[in-house]
C-alpha cells in the first residue's frame, strides 16, 4: 500500500524528532555511565593580585586532585606565593584580560573529572566544595551556588548588587523558563565532559593592546554558563552557599558595568538559543 507525500514527511519528521533527542539522551546516559562516584576534584582558582588572600584560602582547600590558578598579570607575586603554599599548583597565565577569559583558559587545562569555580579573594568557602560535589555525584551536571536559599547567605553583597542580581536573575528565568534564585554568584561545579558543549569564547586568541573586553572574558561568565547549560537542558541543582567578604584588597567589579554585560549577554544568549531553535526546525522542515 502507497504512502502519500504527506505521510511519509510527517513519518521523517518524527523519525527525525524522536532520533535528535534519542541521540540527546544517549549522550546524556553516556556521560552518565562514565561519570565516577568518587569524582578527581579539579579546583580553578582566577586570581589577579591575590597573594594574600591565597594564604588563607590554598591552606584551607580539602585534599583535591588538582588546583589549576590562572592569574591575570598579578603584581604582587600571586603565582609565587600559590606556589609556595601549594608546590603541585597548576599555574596558567591567561592570555586575555578578565575573569571569564580567566576560567575559560582554566577549564581547558583541567585534568579531574570535576571542576570546581572558587574565587580567590576568600569569599568562597572551600568547606562548601563537598556540597557541591555530592550534588554532581547525585546526578546533577551542573552544581549552581545560590546565596538565596535557606542555608545560603552573603556577608557581602550590597543593597543595590542584590537588587540587580534579583532583576537579573528574574529576567533570566523568564527568558529560559528556569526557576533559578541567584545568577551572578561565582561558586559553581560541574562535571569536565561539559566543557567542550559550554562552547566558550577561544581562550587562546590574542586580541591587539587597546580592544574592548570581549564578551563572555568578564564577570558575565557566570551568566554565560548558567544559560548555555539552560539552554543545553542539563539537569542543574542548586547548592546554598554563604558568600564571604573578600578578606583583603579591592574588587575588580564595577556594579554597573558589569551588570550592563550580564544584562546584554542574557539578551545574546536568548537571541542564540532562539537561533539554535530555527535551525533544528529548518532542518526538520
Ligand atoms: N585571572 C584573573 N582573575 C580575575 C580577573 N578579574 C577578577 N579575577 C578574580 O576573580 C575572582 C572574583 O573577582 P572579585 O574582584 O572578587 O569580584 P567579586 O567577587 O564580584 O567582587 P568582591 O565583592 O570584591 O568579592 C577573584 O579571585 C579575582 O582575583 C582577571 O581579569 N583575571
Ligand atoms: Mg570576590
Amino acid at each position: 500500500m502507497g504512502v502519500s507525500r504527506r505521510e511519509a514527511e510527517t513519518v521523517a519528521r518524527g523519525d527525525l524528532s524522536a532520533h535528535r533527542s534519542a541521540h540527546r539522551s544517549a549522550q546524556s546516559s553516556e556521560r552518565m555511565s562514565t561519570r565516577p562516584a568518587q569524582p578527581r576534584i579539579s579546583v580553578v582558582v582566577p586570581a589577579l593580585n591575590e597573594a594574600r588572600n591565597l594564604r588563607e584560602v590554598l591552606p584551607a582547600l580539602p585534599p583535591v586532585h588538582e588546583v589549576v590558578l590562572v592569574d591575570g598579570g598579578s603584581v604582587d607575586g600571586t603565582v609565587e606565593t600559590a606556589r609556595e603554599l601549594l608546590p603541585g599548583v597548576v599555574t596558567v597565565a591567561q592570555l586575555r584580560r578578565g575573569k571569564g577569559n580567566a576560567l575559560a583558559a582554566g577549564f581547558a587545562k583541567v585534568t579531574g573529572d570535576v571542576v570546581v569555580m572558587l574565587d580567590a579573594d576568600g569569599s568562597a568557602d572551600p568547606a562548601e566544595i563537598p556540597r557541591f560535589v555530592a550534588a554532581l555525584v547525585d546526578g546533577a551536571d551542573f552544581a549552581k551556588g545560590t546565596r538565596f536559599r535557606p542555608g545560603g547567605g552573603s556577608e557581602d553583597i550590597t543593597p543595590v548588587r542584590r537588587l540587580g542580581n534579583r532583576f537579573l536573575h528574574t529576567w533570566m528565568n523568564v527568558s529560559f523558563r528556569t526557576r533559578f534564585t541567584d545568577l551572578c554568584y561565582g561558586y559553581n561545579a560541574f562535571w569536565a565532559d561539559l566543557v567542550p558543549l559550554l562552547d566558550l569564547p577561544d581562550h587562546e586568541l590574542v586580541t591587539p593592546a587597546g580592544t574592548p573586553m570581549l564578551w563572555g572574558d568578564g564577570f558575565e561568565i557566570e551568566t554565560l554558563l548558567t544559560c548555555r547549560v539552560a539552554a543545553a537542558g542539563l539537569a542543574v541543582t542548586e547548592v546554598p552557599s554563604v558568600e564571604r567578604a573578600r578578606i583583603h584588597g579591592e574588587t575588580n567589579l564595577r556594579t554597573f558595568r558589569d551588570g550592563f554585560r550580564v544584562l546584554h549577554t542574557l539578551r545574546t544568549e536568548k537571541a542564540r538559543l532562539a537561533r539554535d531553535r530555527r535551525l533544528d526546525r529548518e532542518l526538520l522542515d
